[in-house]
């Protein structure tokens, strides 16, 4: 390589930025949109309003862009998911760990879309949300319910967390800047 092949990169690499794209899924109200808003704003509000088909974000947090689409999570746009996760970095799995009657549509839901031969491989991060209210799901009592340890043939990463007191979102965003290149 020559000097200025070998500057260049150099002088690049200070200004270049890495890129991680993301799919945010999950039931309807299990807080997708709030997770989006909180991340990109920093700001929390209680009144969100329901999705409709999705949204597209990005956002950029120190040399890392993160392109995201939030999609709507309600029964009829579910089928929608796979086309938004095809060739993303990581797909994000939002669940209201309160609620516990949905954990099993949450985990059809899940497993479905891991089935789609379209996503084979692709980095799954799970968000047990609303972890500030009282008789929230453990990340043990997730990973059991959603049977998260029967995932094969991709990373799989589980967290507890809270989109109103940001509890642990710092270490979901390294999880997610870690993805990206
Ligand atoms: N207590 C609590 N409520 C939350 C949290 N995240 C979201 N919510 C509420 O849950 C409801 C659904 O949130 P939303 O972001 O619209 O969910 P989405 O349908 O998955 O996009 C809203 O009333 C939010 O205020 C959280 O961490 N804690
Ligand atoms: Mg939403």
């Amino acid at each position: 390589m020559s000097f200025f092949t070998t500057f260049f990169h150099w002088f690049s690499g200070l200004f270049w930025t890495k890129t991680a794209e993301f799919s945010v899924v999950g039931l309807q109200a299990s807080g997708k949109t709030s997770f989006v808003n909180v991340i990109g704003s920093g700001q929390w509000s209680e009144d969100v309003v329901p999705t409709v088909a999705f949204n597209f974000r990005k956002l950029r947090k120190g040399n890392v862009t993160f392109k995201i689409w939030d999609v709507a999570g309600q029964p009829k746009f579910r089928s929608m998911w796979e086309r938004y996760c095809h060739g993303v970095d990581a797909i994000v799995f939002v669940v209201d760990s309160t609620d516990q009657e949905k954990f099993e549509t949450a985990r059809f839901e899940l497993q479905s879309l891991l089935s789609q031969p379209t996503l084979q491989g692709v980095p799954l991060l799970v968000l047990g949300n609303k972890n500030d209210l009282d008789g929230h799901a453990s990340v043990q009592d997730l990973i059991r319910e959603l049977e998260l340890n029967k995932i094969t043939g991709r990373p799989v990463s589980c967290y507890s967390c809270s989109m109103k007191s940001q509890h642990n979102l710092d270490i979901v965003m390294q999880w997610l800047a870690d993805r990206s290149h």
